[in-house]
């Protein structure tokens, strides 16, 4: 790799200008916000350089661009993560020491943008730093939203939300590009005139914004491409504002074009795989949708003219989950409208331009708009999407039996719903689903009728997770313990970590695998003792749950799991415990009630045991709040036990499964989502696996012969214990009992088997914990999952895009 600085010496000196023309201060002198911030440039500033002659590149070799649409992209901090992949890290960190500062400090300044909600921001965010390793010319396109994901606070337990103001100290990442804004119309009404024999149709009288993109380059490790994420903005039109009113004492009315314009790309919204319901929402969905394809085609005809049917050859459109789902009918818009392409040479067009990723088969996230709320806000858009229906309707045989159903199953306006889903499989040329079991519900059962009618579009892409920021970055003692066994090769090819089974049976080696671990629970511990005042004591198991809370999840049955082992001590105080301290941490959605009554009685276990002396020598509960990238990298680390425990078939694949096996943690979960892949690639023995199968919890699910009621009674001393204490004041002392879990348990018949996998569970952690005082078999174990992870990294996953989706 080509160094950027020669030396120690170099860099300082640059970097000292930098500081000087940023602050007008010496290094000395400044505060580590304002060497974050003239740092960050600097860094910036060079990936720019790098940026063009890659565009060069890409130009000169006529490359195919591959853009991923995504309303999300949760990127977390830029800064360490870019010194290591340009492989300046150690030069950088070394040269501020010697000038009496704290790279460590410094980083700890950058904000972490929550431009997402969870797994599928997180995955896009992963796909652009492999991308950019693989020396694809690929391009995130997304929203810059003034307030990301909220911040989370816990009071009395409760979970609080905060606005997150990412913005309000800068963000020297970015570029505004306010010379390659897009306008962008909404509302209106659809006029056509006619032209020789063809009829053109345009909208009149709409209400236009601006979308002004901002864009973050995305420096791939090697140093040798750097790529672009273009986040959109939305502003006013120019002379917005209304001096009059404003001169008439009328201060909010004169901004109100502002005010209105800007409210689009003002929040994320905080449903993760839920409803959106929200008009604003598909304002957002729309304008980054068309801002992202105007400016896709103006790159296409600069470079290859208005060659449009050449545009799957050197364009692919990739569309993360079904937000962006608008980007075919959009693309038809402008082929059709203003380009002049007949209907079928459009739609050859934009059929092998655009891929499709599914993320879930959770019927209520499966997104639908209401048509009189689609075609009033884009007329034009609709009357395409209304065309693209009736064309399909019309493809089917209605004489064959199957017909009528396959019609209902696929058609994309139904019941007064435009319905997403089938929007962008009928506009793609491949979808996939994001682990094996995810992508074989897709046809079996979510999208079976597309599946049976084109079986060859569907594949699965298992999803990735960047090693280099949550392994190499996240834990570097352990990084730099594996780098000295096998060499720094598995940075660039994490297939090369399956080298460090030769280390399995090496004590001294397995020995220090355990000093590691032990060094980031300390690190963890000192975080939680800053953030949270409690005492965690790093000797014990870390048993890590962190994602978003969802009932599908079982946050719940996990507690659970705390309260039983608990009531059993209490009841028996010979009864052996592992000393564990069991972490959570994640966000619920603002309105999802019962995820966030879930995090209330975390909170009032937590509050209970963690102040009872009988049992918090061997039980602690720690609820970390405001997870987010910054501080997953601290917990993935510190994790010995991985919980993932969703019900089957119900985790389309999961991403924090894999980085926590990649930090040597042991996985406690169920067959479902990349578990199962977990499993195969590091053997059963090596993980800890109970509950129902998928076909089992189908199997259960429609012999309707499932009450929960009799699994309660079935076991008063436990279960029924603990459905009790829900009820009776044990765990209220915060805020109050837990009425609508005990009724979602008792008279909703426990939707997602809780009670039915109880058993198994605590059956299972039980022998897991049991093996841990072992510790070199357990470090082996520890060792061998991370030895065998290297599969699940992006790099794998967007080789896997470019080769059989994208062909790039
Ligand atoms: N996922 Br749909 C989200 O994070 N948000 C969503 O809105 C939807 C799905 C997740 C899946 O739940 C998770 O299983 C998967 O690993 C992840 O997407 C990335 O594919």
């Amino acid at each position: 790799m080509e160094k950027i600085y020669e030396n120690k010496e170099q860099f300082i000196e640059q970097y000292r200008q930098h500081v000087r023309a940023l602050s007008g201060k010496e290094f000395e002198d400044t505060s580590d916000i304002d060497r974050f911030t003239a740092l960050a440039n600097m860094v910036a500033g060079d990936a720019r350089v790098i940026a063009a002659k890659t565009d060069e590149r890409n130009r000169t070799e006529g490359k195919k661009r591959v853009y991923y649409f995504s309303i999300e992209f949760l990127i977390g901090r830029l800064l360490d993560n870019y010194l290591l992949n340009l492989g300046i890290r150690d030069l950088v960190a070394d040269a501020i020491a010697d000038m009496g500062g704290d790279l460590d400090e410094i980083e700890r300044q950058e904000p972490d943008p929550a431009l997402g909600n969870g797994g599928l921001g997180r995955l896009a965010a992963c796909f652009l730093d492999s991308m950019a390793h693989e020396g694809i010319a690929g391009y995130g396109n997304g929203m810059r939203y003034r307030y990301g994901l909220f911040k989370q606070e816990i009071v009395d337990g409760r979970q609080v939300e905060v606005a997150d103001e990412w913005l309000s100290k800068g963000y020297p990442w970015e570029v505004k590009r306010p010379d390659k804004a897009v306008r962008i119309g909404f509302g209106g009404h659809v006029v056509s005139r006619q032209e020789g024999d063809r009829t053109f149709y345009s909208v009149e009288g709409t209400d236009d914004v601006l979308a002004v993109p901002y864009d973050i380059p995305i420096v791939g490790y090697g140093g040798e491409t750097v790529n672009k994420l273009r986040c959109w903005s939305a502003e006013p039109i120019d002379d917005h504002f209304d001096l009059d009113a404003f001169n008439a004492g009328d201060y909010t009315g004169a901004d109100r074009d502002r005010a209105n314009a800007e409210a689009i790309s003002a929040i994320l919204y905080p449903n993760d795989a839920g409803e959106h319901g929200r008009l604003l929402r598909l304002k957002q969905e729309y304008l980054f949708v068309a801002a992202g394809i105007r400016t896709l085609l103006d790159t296409f005809e600069r470079e290859h003219g208005k060659a449009w049917n050449e545009l799957p050859r050197y364009v692919a459109i990739h569309t993360n989950d079904t937000h962006p789902a608008m980007c075919g009918p959009e693309l038809m818009r402008i082929l059709m409208d203003e380009e002049g392409l007949t209907w079928d040479d459009a739609w050859e067009i934009v059929t092998n331009t655009v891929s499709y990723t599914n993320h879930t088969i959770l019927p209520e996230a499966l997104e639908k708009w209401p048509i009189s709320t689609f075609s009033t806000l884009l007329p034009r858009v609709y009357q395409i999407i209304d065309e693209i229906n009736r064309r399909w309707r019309e493809s089917f045989d209605m004489s064959k039996p199957e017909s009528a159903e396959r019609l209902r199953a696929t058609a994309v306006l139904w019941d007064g719903e435009v319905r997403m889903a089938n929007l962008s499989v009928i506009c793609s040329h491949s979808v996939n689903g994001v682990a094996k079991i995810h992508s074989d519900i897709l046809k079996a059962s979510t999208l079976k009728d597309f599946a049976a009618m084109r079986p060859e579009m569907f594949n699965n892409k298992t999803n990735g997770i960047s090693h280099r920021r949550f392994f190499a970055e996240a834990n570097p003692t352990y990084a730099k313990l594996v780098t000295e066994a096998i060499g720094d090769g598995w940075l660039d090819d994490a297939r090369e970590l399956e080298k460090l089974t030769a280390f399995e049976g090496d004590p001294a080696f397995l020995e220090r695998v355990g000093a590691s671990k032990l060094a980031n629970k300390q690190r963890l511990a000192d975080y939680v003792k800053r953030e949270c005042g409690l005492t965690i004591d790093p000797n014990t198991v870390f048993d890590v749950q962190v994602k978003r809370f969802h009932a599908y999840k079982r946050q719940l049955l996990n507690i659970m799991k705390v309260m039983d082992l608990y009531n059993r001590r209490l009841a028996d105080p010979n009864f052996k415990i592992q000393p564990t301290t069991f972490i959570f941490s994640g966000k619920a959605a603002s309105s999802y009630t019962f995820a966030k009554e879930v995090i209330r009685l975390i909170n009032g276990v937590a509050e209970v045991i963690n102040n009872d002396p009988r049992v918090n020598d061997v039980i602690k509960v720690c609820f970390i709040p405001n997870f987010r990238v910054s501080n997953a990298q601290l917990i993935y680390p510190a994790a010995e036990i991985s919980e993932q425990i969703s019900t089957a078939g119900k985790e389309a694949s999961g991403t924090s499964n894999m980085k926590l096996m990649m930090n040597g943690a042991l996985t406690l979960g169920t067959m479902d989502g990349a578990n199962i892949e977990i499993v195969d690639l590091a053997g059963r023995e090596n993980e800890a696996i109970f509950g129902l199968t998928t076909p089992e919890v189908d199997a259960l699910r429609a012999s309707g012969q499932y009450f929960a009621w009799d699994v309660v009674n079935s076991d008063r001393a436990r279960l029924g214990r603990i459905i009790d204490q829900l009820l009776d004041g044990t765990f209220a002392g915060l805020s109050g009992n837990f009425e609508s879990i005990h009724h979602e348990l008792m008279f909703n018949n426990d939707y997602d088997l809780v009670l039915k996998d109880f058993h198994s569970y605590v059956d299972a952690w039980e022998s897991l914990t049991a093996t841990y005082p072992d510790a070199q078999d357990w470090n082996r174990r520890a060792l061998h999952n991370t030895a065998m992870s290297g599969w699940f990294s992006s790099d794998r996953t967007i080789r896997e895009y470019r080769d059989e989706i994208w062909h790039a």
